[in-house]
């Protein structure tokens, strides 16, 4: 990989397996199994391929909050998928997601089972079986909607755009830094004035909206994302800040939060299967 900042791409792309980059590894320009294996079904209905990074998270805090809603019927097994070592590359992951990316979810209450990918689609279709978490009326229904895809849309930009540059890159370059950082600060802007007036995203009511959103923003905020906190001063976000902090002190979000958990601060729980694997770790 050239490091050279006067770099002319070449008339023809061609991969570089080996472009120094911390996910190198598992990163391709095709899509597709590369190994033949069936993913393990546990005992409940809901089956959750994941890992505890934002996107994984939201979906295991969808699952918490449904149960400690006293709806059992959201009980789940959630297996671990190590994408730094390829898992989502197995046949049977690309079976419940072509897409290859935690998290995915079976449901095998249904004939044939049903397979959904996408967190955002996962969350919709999680409140849609359960008919909770999303708001009745038609303005908070159509808010909530517009966040849930707002965060689908602006997530990349900081995961894959500032998280990427800031934090994986093998090189720190000033033109990707300083162009993701404007984007990510803005979406905060935005955030922050929208929380200024409202108490959760959809309005006065917690939401899926919010489920999608805190593990990006609201777990950035808090410092838990790219030690950025300092270099994008989010204590001036004060609304967000109220509101993440909000959220955190939610008991289906900590126990949430542990679920595929195999690194960084907190418990660890790499599989969970029944309630009381939390229990055992969260107080
Ligand atoms: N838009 C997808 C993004 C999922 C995603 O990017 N997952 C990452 C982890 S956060 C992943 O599985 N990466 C593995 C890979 O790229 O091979 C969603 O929200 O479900």
């Amino acid at each position: 990989m050239s490091t050279d900042t006067n770099y002319q791409p070449p008339k023809v792309w061609h991969w570089d397996a080996k472009n120094g980059g911390e996910w190198a590894s598992i990163n391709r320009p095709i899509s597709g199994s590369t190994h033949d294996k069936e993913l393990p079904i546990g005992k409940h209905p809901l089956q959750l391929y994941s890992l505890a990074t934002p996107n994984g998270q939201k979906v295991a805090i969808m699952l918490e909050e449904l149960l400690a809603m006293g709806l059992s019927e959201a009980e789940y097994d959630a297996f671990l998928i190590k994408i730094n070592e390829g898992d989502q590359f197995s046949s049977g992951f690309v079976a419940a997601n072509p897409n290859s990316k935690i998290p995915a979810l079976m449901d095998h209450s249904t004939t044939p089972a049903t397979r959904v990918f996408e967190s955002g689609a996962i969350l919709q279709y999680l409140a849609e079986k359960f008919d909770a978490l999303v708001p009745k009326d038609h303005l908070g229904k159509t808010e909530c909607r517009s966040w849930l895809f707002w965060q689908m849309g602006s997530a990349p930009y900081l995961g894959g755009g500032f998280g990427h540059f800031y934090a994986y890159a093998p090189v720190k370059l000033e033109y990707p830094i300083d162009r993701f950082t404007m984007e990510t600060k803005r979406q905060l802007d935005v955030l922050d004035k929208h929380l200024a007036n409202n108490t959760y995203m959809a309005g006065d009511e917690y939401s899926i909206a919010d489920i999608a959103i805190w593990p990006w923003y609201g777990n950035l905020v808090l410092g838990k994302l790219y030690s950025a906190a300092e270099f994008l001063q989010v204590e001036e976000y004060t609304h967000i800040q109220r509101w993440a902090k909000q959220i955190q002190q939610r008991p289906a979000v900590q126990r949430g939060l542990v679920v595929n958990r195999v690194w960084g601060e907190g418990e660890h729980l790499a599989e969970r299967h029944d309630a009381s694997d939390i229990d055992a770790i969260v107080k």
